[in-house]
């Protein structure tokens, strides 16, 4: 009995150190992923340092540095082949992804970066039916504004459409589509004045008013929050309207963007 009570311990032991070394192992084995006559190599060389490339017939097309990469391979154009997704996350709080899309159609290029930060890419959806999906994207803009807490800033969308060059922002031609729409923010709107929840009742207010911005129906969004919430609420929209219009403005043109270079994360196009 007495054995067998010693056994056990020096068993475990025995099973945990082979399960770090094999870890350990598979750590430092590139993660291989093949994309055509392209291969994607990762290498985690530690816990906070990840090499991704991208190579060709031996040779390095792109490498990203960052901290966990994740692909996968998606038809981004209607035709094949399918496009490389890769999304990395530099992890810790509130932080951050960046998300990268390649094409070896008529050339191999970057099609698209975006910067989601504590977001990122929700949903790829044929929103118009042409098979060439839109691409649904996330933004914490209003995270840490108008003095809001950080846990019910609301979470915007915008819908971004291939227009056979580049992406560009068609959140305003589908307006009822996306994740949240405007009548959702007129709900939780609405809701929020119902149950007298005062930072609800703000949160939603600016989202419905910064979805309608977005979507091209901020007139409608506007007249609505003027004639039917509290003087409390519309008076601190509107006095925070300029900050609102700044920051949409300068939202999507800091978080898109295309690189040619080599040599990725390239700078951010806004300092911030
Ligand atoms: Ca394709």
């Amino acid at each position: 009995m007495v054995k067998v009570l010693r056994e056990v311990p020096v068993k475990r032991g025995v099973i945990v150190v082979a399960m770090l070394l094999g870890l350990a192992l598979a750590q430092s084995q590139p993660q291989i992923v093949r994309w055509g006559e392209y291969t994607v190599r990762i290498e985690s060389r530690s816990p906070t340092e990840s090499l991704l490339r991208i190579i060709r017939a031996d040779r390095t097309q792109v490498e990203i540095r960052g901290v966990r990469f994740e692909t996968q391979l998606v038809e981004l154009t209607g035709q094949e082949p399918r496009e490389l997704w890769i999304n990395e996350n530099s992890g810790g709080t509130n932080c951050c992804t960046t998300a990268y899309f390649f094409t070896q159609e008529r050339s191999f290029r970057n099609m698209l970066i975006y910067y989601g930060r504590s977001t990122g890419i929700l949903e790829l959806r044929d929103v118009n039916g042409d098979k060439i999906p839109e691409v649904i994207v996330g933004t914490d803009v209003f995270a840490d504004f108008g003095g809001l807490p950080r846990a019910v800033y609301p979470r915007l969308t915008y819908l971004l459409g291939w227009d056979g060059v580049r992406y560009v922002d068609v959140t305003a031609r589908y307006p009822t589509l996306g994740f949240s729409t405007l009548s959702f923010y007129r709900q939780s709107l609405e809701s929020a004045l119902k149950t007298g929840d005062g930072v609800g009742a703000r949160s939603a207010a600016l989202g419905y008013y910064a979805r309608g911005l977005i979507n091209g129906q901020a007139a409608e969004a506007r007249d609505w929050i003027s004639k039917n919430t509290p003087a409390e609420v519309r008076r601190w929209l509107f006095d925070l309207e300029g900050e609102v219009l700044r920051a949409l403005y300068a939202d999507l043109g800091c978080r898109l963007t295309v690189s040619y270079s080599k040599v990725l994360p390239p700078k951010p196009v806004c300092a911030n």
